[in-house]
């Protein structure tokens, strides 16, 4: 994949030089990371992403030959597709674009032709929602093309019916949510039931700290699979238990009792605890206290790596590497099988803590990590 800019300014030359013409307008969307709440979305539950500043740009113009062309600078290619085209189950990249089109008609939305270029610094398969950056990024911009007056949380709504219908993963609202609903310098407090958003203020720097992210670079081979068998077991264990979903578990011993089956013990204690974590990590960060943060990600981790069992050993590595070179806390976040660990360390330590884990790394044979620190940042926007 090419490296392109990140620049709105670049991105409108370029679709210029592509189509001769202006775009009507440029929009962004987001990559995200979650702070804390994994795997709980699906589970009616709670969660807290923040948006990053990597994101996905696009700019845009309507055309009237009832064809959507779309430009990925990152991949240089161009796909076309017409209505007959929008078949669920498409594949590849276009796949995001071509489902947010289809989910918009399907909810009665008649959307117009566009020339659409895009250019994305969200890294790919990091678990950083790369695919959720494009949906809201198109979303954004059809929406404005087309005059839909529609919320931000029903913009979230149709790009993840695009990813779960059309697309075919069967993943929950929080990425969407993110990337449309996330507002600068604060993570989003978000109930994945009732879809009542809270934006808490995340302020790092006037506590002293920064937020480490760092990408493992491990390929997640197994993520599809293993999601999907995750939330099977989640819904299986919901269906035992007599609850909509897990998050109407209040008495986990008893809820545990009544479970025979061990690894779905395991399953329905991580997504308890984890909703319980994440309310108490609402509280801390209400009370401004973001270092008393740390512990909640550690056993965060703790529940993903023994209970759910959604890490891996560079995963692991890089957690554990993290917390001896002086971080505070540290957890992996997304929905795992490799991608990407955050870290809650001291104000100026980023590099250093990235550097020791490269070191561990290379000790253990495995590639390099990137690393950068995180900024809680804009959600989806039209920027011109
Ligand atoms: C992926 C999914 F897309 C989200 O819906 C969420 O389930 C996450 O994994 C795990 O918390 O990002």
């Amino acid at each position: 994949m090419r490296r392109v800019s990140n620049d709105a300014g670049a991105l409108v030359e370029a679709f210029h030089a592509r189509t001769d013409q202006q775009p009507a307008g440029v929009w962004a969307a987001p990559g995200r990371v979650n702070l804390i709440g994994e795997h709980t979305d699906y589970n009616d539950g709670y969660v807290m992403p923040f948006a990053l500043a990597q994101r996905v740009l696009m700019a845009a113009a309507p055309r009237d030959d009832g064809t959507w062309s779309v430009t990925s600078l990152n991949n240089d290619s161009t796909e076309t597709f017409r209505a007959a085209d929008l078949q669920p189950g498409m594949t590849g990249w276009q796949a995001y674009v071509a489902g947010v089109v289809w989910a918009l008609e399907e909810a009665g939305y008649r959307v117009g032709g566009a020339d659409l270029v895009l250019t994305s610094d969200v890294p790919e398969g990091a678990g950083l929602s790369s695919s959720a950056a494009l949906e809201c990024a198109v979303l954004a911009a059809l929406a404005d093309l087309n005059d839909f007056d529609i919320a931000g949380l029903e913009r979230a709504k149709l790009a993840r019916r695009a990813e779960n219908a059309f697309v075919g993963a069967p993943t929950g609202l929080m990425d969407q949510a993110a990337s449309t609903l996330c507002t600068t310098g604060h993570a989003l407090f978000f109930d994945c039931r009732t879809a009542e958003a809270e934006q808490v203020r995340f302020d790092t720097s006037s506590a002293g700290l920064e937020i480490l992210v760092l990408d493992t670079k491990t390929p997640h081979a197994l993520v599809d699979s293993e999601y999907a068998a995750r939330r099977a077991s989640c819904e299986e264990a919901a269906r035992l238990l007599g609850v909509a979903a897990l998050r109407d578990v209040t008495d986990l011993d008893s809820a545990l009792q009544r479970l025979p089956d061990p690894v779905i013990r395991r399953r329905v204690r991580h997504v308890v605890t984890e909703n319980a974590r994440v309310l108490q990590a609402v509280d801390v960060l209400r009370q401004g206290r973001i270092a008393d943060l740390a512990p909640l990600l550690d056993a965060s981790h703790a529940s993903m790596r023994d209970d759910f069992e959604i890490t891996v050993p560079p995963v692991d590595l890089a957690v554990e590497t993290a917390r001896s070179s002086g971080a505070l806390g540290a957890r992996m976040t997304g929905g795992g099988f490799g991608g990407c660990i955050i870290a809650l360390v001291p104000a100026g330590d980023v590099e250093r803590v990235g550097g020791a884990i490269a070191r561990s790394f290379a000790d253990a044979g495995y590639g390099p990590p990137v690393h950068f620190a995180a900024l809680p940042s804009a959600g989806a926007q039209r920027l011109k």
